[in-house]
């Protein structure tokens, strides 16, 4: 068994979930600037670097992932210690500038934590950020429990700085979200070494970039001989004669079910093949691999010339569990099929999500049912305006895509209907701007709807760049979404309030007619926003109301059937302990049956 990963003396120990704890590696690691862009189940990371001073380190959301990573690319090139922390679509979206920076190395040094989603539990897709890392050809650290999450924090940028690289922390929905004891330390002084003027390193022209090329192949030799001898990569002794190989948060469920086998726990899950590992696998009758997602060490220990089971009895999509894990072992013959007891008898519920009561997204969507738009949605609360009742969404694939989209559906001439993108202020910000550009400059005839509630309400409510809020919580200058559409060349600009359904109705006839690019801002706080806009809670009259089903429409869930019945219907009534009193019901009822409680 090897010695325990190198960890500097305990200060204390805290409960701490996984994010908590990369938060506190980063501050510990002496990083001078984090930066990130929210995004589950990443978000908490930055928002736990933020409780710490701003005079260790500064905490800052970035309009997206690129823009993080840059602004922590160049804090690493004037010398200091650089953070940046995103989900794993996040990665896509930063992937230019890390191709190029990997190339260039680090002066302080560079970690980005990336945080996978197996079983895409809030994502739009399940990709393996260690593929990315891969073509990058930038290592690749993996932590099984919230310690680790520390401690690996403070052992990637040894690395980055020793083998000048960026690192990558791998991190997955499960070991982000989960609490466990952690030791923590002091933290480290900030390194403050300064700028180094260096083009032929600093400079990504042709020329430069030819002669680094080959160092990133020599570095990665260099890392093989380091996985050989580190303790990141953890050898356990078993009585079993087959051996397991496994990462992360997996390790775990292995050891849970299979503590008889011999276990090599990689910490490092890129570069895979280093003696360490051809030295276990040679030990062994059976390896096998449990990984989640991409078979990445499973194809590395058959390119070593082993034979290797991995995904032929561990599913290469979705999440894993004890009970998966388990299942494998017995799909292998290692372990006998048990009757499992216990667990729930019966299967829960399933409830769709739903917008909330008085979401400000409701009334656009009910309005582009009404001019019967084809509509390019994007990602975030408003999303759910895909699923019954309102039923408004016809594609949605990434952040910022649903204008560029309409752009092209629109110029494929093709469609009879009005074509309207739909996007969120944050994702707007994130990704919206180039696309609103290329639309103005090339003649695009579609409306874009700026679903404006001020916040990212998606991932919790953070602040962005159209709040006038930093991270930290304070005042700072904001876009003025109107003037910014403006000045891109929009001619058909308005702004409306998100409560106001006939305004809106009205606006947005008025905005599918116009040839050209067409903007409505549609403008309300969210709902769940910290200053709270509830208003008086509504009820409907019993005796008027004649069970038409217009307010159903809505999807509120503080609406509900009642038991009384009207020409066969039944009549609605409202819970007013959900009712945030947005007054929409009311403005839809053709019998005036919707009416403020507090006037009764
Ligand atoms: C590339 C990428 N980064 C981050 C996310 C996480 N995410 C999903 S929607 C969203 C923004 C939602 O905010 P907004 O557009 O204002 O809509 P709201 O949820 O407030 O309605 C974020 C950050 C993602 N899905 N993809």
């Amino acid at each position: 068994m090897d010695a325990e990963a190198k960890t500097p003396p305990a200060v204390e120990t805290h409960t701490m979930m996984g994010n908590e704890a990369i938060a506190r590696g980063a501050w510990e690691s002496g990083v001078r600037v984090a930066v990130a862009y929210p995004g589950t189940p990443s978000t908490e990371i930055l928002e736990n670097v933020a409780k710490y001073p701003q005079e260790d380190i500064e905490a800052q959301w970035a309009t997206n992932e690129k823009v993080a990573l840059d602004v922590a690319i160049g804090a690493s090139f004037a010398g200091e210690r650089a953070f940046v922390a995103m989900k794993h679509v996040g990665l896509n979206v930063a992937l230019d500038s890390l191709m190029s920076q990997t190339y260039i190395g680090v002066n302080g040094g560079l970690v980005l934590a990336v945080c996978d989603d197996p079983g895409i539990h809030s994502s739009q897709n399940e990709q393996d950020t260690r593929l990315l890392a891969e073509l990058a050809m930038v290592p690749v650290l993996e932590p099984g429990d919230a310690q680790e999450a520390l401690d690996f924090i403070r052992n990637a940028f040894e690395i980055s700085e020793r083998f000048d690289t960026p690192v990558i922390v791998r991190s997955t929905t499960r070991l982000s979200h989960t609490r466990s004891v952690v030791r923590v330390s002091e933290r480290l002084p900030a390194s403050a070494i300064g700028f180094r003027e260096n083009p032929g390193k600093n400079v990504m022209i042709p020329a430069h970039a030819r002669a680094r090329h080959p160092l990133l192949l020599e570095r990665k030799t260099a890392l093989l001989e380091y996985c050989a001898g580190s303790p990141l990569n953890h050898w356990e002794e078993g009585t079993a004669d087959y051996g397991i190989i496994t990462a992360g948060i997996s390790y775990s469920y292995v050891k849970e079910v299979a503590p008889e086998a011999h276990v090599l726990k990689l910490g490092i899950t890129w570069p895979v093949g280093s003696e360490k590992l051809r030295a276990f696998c040679a030990s062994v009758k059976r390896i096998l691999v449990v990984e989640e997602l991409e078979p990445v060490i499973e194809q590395a220990v058959r390119d070593l010339g082993f034979e290797v089971e991995g995904k032929s009895l561990f599913s290469r999509v979705g999440e894993f569990s004890p009970r998966s894990v388990r299942d494998g072992l017995v799909k292998a013959g290692l372990l006998a099929a048990q009757s499992v007891s216990g667990g729930m008898a019966t299967k829960p519920l399933i409830r769709p999500p739903v917008l909330c009561s008085g979401c400000p997204h409701t009334s656009s969507y009910m309005a582009l049912r009404a001019v019967d738009a084809r509509v390019c949605g994007d990602i975030g609360c408003y999303t759910l305006a895909v699923v019954e009742p309102l039923k408004a969404i016809d594609v949605c694939v990434a952040m910022g895509s649903s204008i560029g989209m309409a752009v092209g559906m629109s110029k494929a001439g093709t469609e009879k209907k009005p074509i309207v993108a739909t996007i969120g202020d944050s994702t707007f910000l994130h990704a919206g701007i180039p696309p609103l550009i290329d639309a103005v400059y090339n003649n695009a005839d579609i409306t874009v709807m700026i679903l404006d509630n001020h916040t990212t309400a998606m991932t919790g409510g953070q602040d962005h760049a159209g709040t006038g809020v930093t991270l930290r919580g304070e005042k700072t200058a904001r876009v003025n979404f109107e003037e910014l559409v403006r000045s891109i060349g929009v001619q058909w600009v308005r702004q409306i309030d998100s409560y106001n359904l006939a305004s809106m109705y009205q606006t947005l006839r008025e905005a599918v007619e116009y040839k050209g690019v067409s903007v409505l801002i549609s403008d309300r706080p969210c709902v769940l926003d910290p200053v709270k806009i509830r208003g008086e809670a509504f009820l409907v009259e019993s005796e008027s109301c004649v069970a038409c089903q217009s307010c159903m429409n809505l999807g509120c869930p503080a609406l509900a059937w009642t038991d009384e019945v009207y020409d066969g219907h039944h009549k609605v009534g409202i819970d007013p302990a959900q009712c945030m009193g947005c007054s929409l019901c009311a403005q839809i009822c053709p019998s005036n049956a919707i009416q403020l409680a507090n006037l009764q």
